[in-house]
C-alpha cells in the first residue's frame, strides 16, 4: 500500500476561549498547515459558535483536561503525521506555527516552543519577581537531572505549544489528564532518548477569559508526576 503523505494538523485547545479567538485566530497562518480542528473541553461562551460560524471542525471531549484532549486528538490523525498544538488564549505566537516544520523534516520527534532559552520572551520577563519562571525553571533542571541521557538541555520542559507526531505520542503513552501531560511528554521523551528540538518564542499576555491552572495546586501536581516517572 502506498505510504499516505505526513500531514502537518494545527489543534487549537479550547475550554471557554471566546476573547482569544476574537483576537487572534484572523493572526494563524492557514496556509501553512495541511488541516486544523480543535478539541473543546466543555466551552459554554461562544467558543463552539465561533468554530461553526468560522467551519472549524471540532472534537468535543467527554471529560475535561489538556491531557484528554491531547489523547483525543490523535485519534484524528494518521500515524505520520505531525499535530501542533495551538492555544488561543493570547499567550502564543502565531507567528511560529511554521516553525514547527522544519525540524521533523530534520527527524525531531518532539519540538517546543521555548519561553526560557536565548532570545525567548516570557511572559514574567518584565516582572522583579518571576515566581512561575522560576518555578519552571525549577521543573526543567529536575527533569534534565533526571531523566536527561543525550541530547541538548531542555530549557521548557512543560510548555504547552509544541509538537509531537502521532506515531511517537503513542509510543510514549503519555497518561496525565489535565496540564502535566506536557511535563509528561518531556520526560518520557527523555527516557526514551527520543530528539527533542527547542526554539525561541515570544509568550504574550493571556487576551481574557480565565486561566485554569492555579499555581499551587498545578505545582504539586508536577511535583507528584515528577516522582512517579522517577520511580517506574
Ligand atoms: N481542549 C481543552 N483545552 C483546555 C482545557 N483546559 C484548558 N484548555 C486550554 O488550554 C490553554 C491553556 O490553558 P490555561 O488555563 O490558559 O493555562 P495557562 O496557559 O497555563 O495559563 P495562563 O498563563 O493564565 O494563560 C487554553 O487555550 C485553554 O482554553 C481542557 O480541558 N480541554
Ligand atoms: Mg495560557
Amino acid at each position: 500500500m502506498p505510504k499516505q503523505k505526513r500531514k502537518f494538523i494545527l489543534v487549537l485547545l479550547t475550554l471557554n476561549e471566546i476573547d482569544g479567538l476574537n483576537a487572534i485566530f484572523h493572526k494563524i497562518p492557514l496556509k501553512e498547515v495541511d488541516e486544523i480542528f480543535a478539541v473543546d473541553g466543555g466551552s459554554t461562551d461562544g467558543t463552539l459558535e465561533f468554530y461553526k460560524e468560522h467551519k472549524i471542525k471540532v472534537v468535543k471531549q467527554k471529560s475535561r483536561g489538556r491531557g484528554e484532549a491531547f489523547r483525543i486528538a490523535m485519534k484524528e490523525a494518521n500515524d505520520d503525521d505531525v499535530l501542533i498544538f495551538f492555544s488561543p488564549d493570547g499567550n502564543e505566537d502565531t507567528k511560529d506555527i511554521p516553525k514547527f516544520k522544519k525540524y521533523f523534516e530534520k527527524d525531531y520527534d518532539i519540538v517546543i516552543a521555548s519561553r526560557m532559552m536565548k532570545k525567548s520572551h516570557n511572559e514574567e520577563d518584565d516582572q522583579t519577581f518571576k515566581w512561575r519562571k522560576w518555578a519552571n525553571n525549577a521543573f526543567n533542571l529536575m527533569a534534565n537531572v533526571a531523566f536527561r541521557k543525550k541530547g541538548p538541555y531542555i530549557t521548557d520542559s512543560i510548555n504547552g505549544y509544541r509538537a509531537i507526531s502521532k506515531k511517537v505520542f503513542e509510543k510514549i503513552k503519555p497518561s496525565s489528564d489535565g496540564y502535566t501531560i506536557e511535563y509528561e511528554m518531556t520526560i518520557k521523551g527523555l527516557k526514551n532518548r527520543l530528539k527533542i528540538g527547542e526554539f525561541p518564542t515570544h509568550e504574550y499576555e493571556r487576551v481574557g477569559g480565565e486561566s485554569y491552572a492555579k499555581s499551587i495546586p498545578t505545582g504539586i501536581k508536577f511535583l507528584k508526576l515528577f516522582f512517579k516517572e522517577l520511580t517506574s
